[in-house]
């Protein structure tokens, strides 16, 4: 690096080096808040992401269902916490992110708005929605701010558990009985084009990709992933021998890939504006869950508050 170069293009060399920013290194303010933004949405989506899922909980079909879900749901927990302290390693305040997230300024996963009326839904989810959010994650393992590459590493080895336990349920009831099979039919109708909007929207029309992409935060577009995903996905279909909701899904040999339908983009829109199937339960699920665990954060900042208190007084009288 010249010493002419300034602070901004020094950071892009280094960047662009592979080299990875540590939460002490210069950057920009844009690459901070960009981070913060991303990495609290990514946390508040695993944090509501427990909700459709421990909907199950209580009526999973056995013993063995319900304790791979509970340890799926309880992991849904430790991502939310993995990564609300990699954002306060940009000095991003948990409080902060949180109040934001309740109350409705801050965005999370379009796809934890839908329901889940069937047992199916839970393979549904392992299957598709941690199948998507791997494809997202794999990358992010590489992305270039060191504590959220690192926490994604661990973040991918569970979720490629979570994605195995999603398509065993499914892949026992599509070999069940009719009833069963259509069961399975039926959630990959549901969850199908909301797992595809998950990525985001197509990269004409999004507003962040491009820096992002620069700074190599995501190093690969929305629509990049959204193909990988399609194509691993497919097959996976096939051997369950259920049907994808899509009649233009087909392999163009030209390309090596599936074209596929168009998705519709109002529908995210309108999810993300709030306007979704669940949106309101979501929300008012959260708020619940943090107002009544006011007394355990309480008592988990009496010890430090008391010490401050402490302190302070010493400071006066000396
Ligand atoms: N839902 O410019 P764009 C999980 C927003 S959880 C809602 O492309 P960006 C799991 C976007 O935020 C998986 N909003 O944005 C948990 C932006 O709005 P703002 C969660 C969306 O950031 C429990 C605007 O649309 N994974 O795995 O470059 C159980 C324009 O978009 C969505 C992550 O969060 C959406 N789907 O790219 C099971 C991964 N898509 O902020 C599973 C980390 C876009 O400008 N995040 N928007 O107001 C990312 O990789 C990126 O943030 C995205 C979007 C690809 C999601």
């Amino acid at each position: 690096m010249t010493k002419e170069m300034n602070l901004e293009e020094r950071f892009q060399a280094y960047v662009d080096g592979e080299n990875k920013v540590e939460p002490k290194d210069w950057m920009p303010d844009k690459y901070r808040k960009t981070l913060i933004r991303q990495i609290s949405q990514h946390a508040h989506s695993e944090v509501v992401g427990m909700l459709p899922e421990a909907n199950w909980i209580t009526r999973a079909p056995s013993l063995r269902r319900k304790v791979a879900l509970l340890a799926k749901v309880q992991d849904e927990a430790g991502h939310g916490l993995y990564l609300y302290s990699a954002a306060e390693t940009l000095a991003a305040d948990r409080k902060d992110m949180i109040d934001d997230l309740l109350s409705g300024k801050a965005k999370y996963s379009s796809i934890f708005n839908y329901p889940t009326p069937t047992w199916a839904d839970i393979g549904a989810i392992g299957w598709l929605v941690d199948g998507a959010a791997i494809a997202n994650q794999v990358m992010l393992c590489r992305t270039s701010y060191g504590p959220y590459s690192r926490a994604m590493v661990k973040i991918c080895k569970e979720e490629s558990f979570h994605q195995r336990q999603g398509y065993e349920i499914l892949l026992t009831l599509a070999k069940g009985t009719d009833a069963q099979k259509q069961m399975a039919q039926d959630s990959l109708n549901r969850w199908w084009w909301p797992s595809l909007m998950m990525f985001g929207p197509t990269d004409d029309l999004s507003p962040n990709s491009a820096q992002s992409m620069k700074w190599k935060i995501k190093r690969k577009s929305n629509d990049e992933l959204r193909q990988e995903f399609i194509d691993k996905t497919v097959p996976q279909a096939e051997y369950l021998g259920l049907t994808i909701p899509d009649p233009d899904l087909k392999w163009n040999e030209e390309r090596g890939h599936y074209d596929h339908g168009s998705i519709d983009w109002d529908e995210f829109y309108q999810v993300i504006k709030g306007n979704g199937k669940c949106n309101k339960i979501r929300m008012k699920a959260r708020r619940e869950a943090h107002a009544n665990g006011e007394w355990v954060r309480k008592a988990a900042n009496a010890y430090a508050e008391k010490q401050a208190a402490r302190k302070a007084q010493e400071g006066s009288a000396a």
